[in-house]
């Protein structure tokens, strides 16, 4: 697929998501150090992540965990438990959290100084636009290839 096909494919995805993602309102609190994602990048719950970090402005690691990785999974299973994204450590408080709506509500509360945008309060909204927003990604950004170390 042409590198056009694709770019348009990710526009559609961004449409979809209409514009979140794209601008900061900044936060209230700066972390010390990064905060660490465990990511996988067609993930609708880790778009919604990823989403709510660009809204905060915050610095992250983020460490890709396509199915086949063989990387971070099993580092995500030691440190959590399970193989289950998103992922998020932060090494200034040592919370360990799964579930996006969780980490959502975790990164307003501690880094925004304000409530999550009530866009992220209706559970089922948000995650039928996430996924409606991946769709024209299909199943890019799930699956690992080879490549070199
Ligand atoms: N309710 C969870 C759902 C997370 C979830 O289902 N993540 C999928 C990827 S979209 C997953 O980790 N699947 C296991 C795997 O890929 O091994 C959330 O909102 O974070």
């Amino acid at each position: 697929m042409s590198h056009n096909t694709e770019v348009l494919r990710s526009l559609a995805a961004s449409a979809l998501q209409q514009g979140r993602g794209i601008a900061s309102k900044g936060h209230r609190k700066t972390p010390q150090e990064p905060l660490e994602l465990y990511d996988m990048e067609g993930c609708p719950f880790c778009r919604l992540v990823r989403e709510a970090l660009t809204d905060l402005d915050l610095d992250v690691l983020i460490f890709p965990c396509p199915k086949g990785g063989e990387r971070y999974r099993p580092l995500v299973e030691r440190l959590g438990g399970r193989q289950r994204f998103p992922y998020l450590m932060d090494p200034n408080t040592g919370a360990a959290l799964y579930e996006s709506a969780d980490i959502i509500d975790y990164l307003y509360r501690e880094y925004g100084g304000r409530p999550a945008p009530r866009r992220w309060l209706v559970r089922s909204l948000r995650t039928a636009a996430a996924v409606s927003a991946s769709l024209p990604r299909a199943s890019r950004g799930l699956h690992a290839l080879d490549s070199k170390t």
